[in-house]
């Protein structure tokens, strides 16, 4: 294996709790704010998260729940419409502060800074969306620690395809094994892997019994001091948290 010369992240589910909590909350207002009576409960949108990307959960929602008679004509203009309201909300949300990063992300983010490693996101959702939460989180100047954004409709196939990482690549000019991504889904994992990244998993509450078969390493969390991390899958050489020492360490064992 190379040298580890950068780490690129997921967005939602790994650096922040902000499915139920900053996405959902948004959509139910963009729907309230279109005139429509649709409301995504948590068990419904927990359904509806199998599908990545927030236009195509809309549009998987009009398709697979709704009744004929209830889908709107123009298709295409009513889930841009709706999308765009609810992007709006999100970052309004973000803006209020409502919404913490994940125990270890702030801590692991100022580690690889320091060791010089490259930054880099690759995540389903908008670019607005990511560079709300990074600002709202670790402040303005923290969208500039990130070298590459491979975001939202970058490319037109959304994870589980592998194209986000491709690009996030192609934008970082590295190979896969100089890399190691961090993902907290099953989807995130097929997708990183496709592109021939190493991955370890950040499990939260919604996706912790998901199958994480090829991932490195699956902890609950990235852990603190303090605040240890538990190791559901593979070896973390008992460590509590996730440094850069523990991430050079997997990726030499990739
Ligand atoms: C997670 C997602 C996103 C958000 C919605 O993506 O599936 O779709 O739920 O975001 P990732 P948008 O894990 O890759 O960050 O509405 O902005 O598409």
């Amino acid at each position: 294996m190379s040298e580890l010369k950068a780490l690129i992240f997921d967005v939602d589910g790994t650096l922040a709790d902000n499915e139920q909590a900053g996405h959902r909350v948004a959509f139910n207002r963009a729907f309230a704010e279109s005139g429509l009576d649709w409301h995504w409960d948590e068990a419904l949108y927990d359904r509806l998260l199998a599908v990545f990307g927030g236009k195509e959960r809309l549009r998987y929602y009009i398709d697979d729940f709704l009744d004929p008679s209830e889908v709107p004509p123009d298709i295409d203009t009513f889930i841009r419409e709706v999308h765009a309201r609810k992007t709006r909300w999100y970052v309004e949300l973000m803006k209020s502060g409502a919404m913490p990063l994940r125990p270890g992300v702030e801590r692991l983010i100022r580690e690889a800074r320091s060791a010089g490693l490259k930054l880099a996101i690759a995540s389903t959702t908008t670019l607005e969306n990511a560079t709300a939460l990074l600002t709202a989180t670790l402040g303005p100047e923290s969208v500039k620690w990130f070298d590459v954004y491979a975001c939202g409709d970058v490319v037109p196939r959304k994870k589980p395809a592998p194209d986000v990482y491709f690009h996030a690549l192609e934008e970082l000019g590295l190979d896969a094994s100089e890399c190691l991504v961090i993902e907290d889904t099953s989807s995130g994992l097929a997708s990183a892997r496709g592109a021939g990244l190493p991955v370890l998993i950040t499990a939260n509450s919604t996706t912790r019994d998901e199958d994480f078969e090829g991932a490195l390493l699956v902890v609950d969390q990235l852990g603190e001091p303090g605040q240890p991390m538990e190791t559901l899958a593979g070896d973390s050489a008992d460590a509590g948290w996730a440094d850069v020492n523990l991430l050079r360490w997997l990726h030499s064992r990739a």
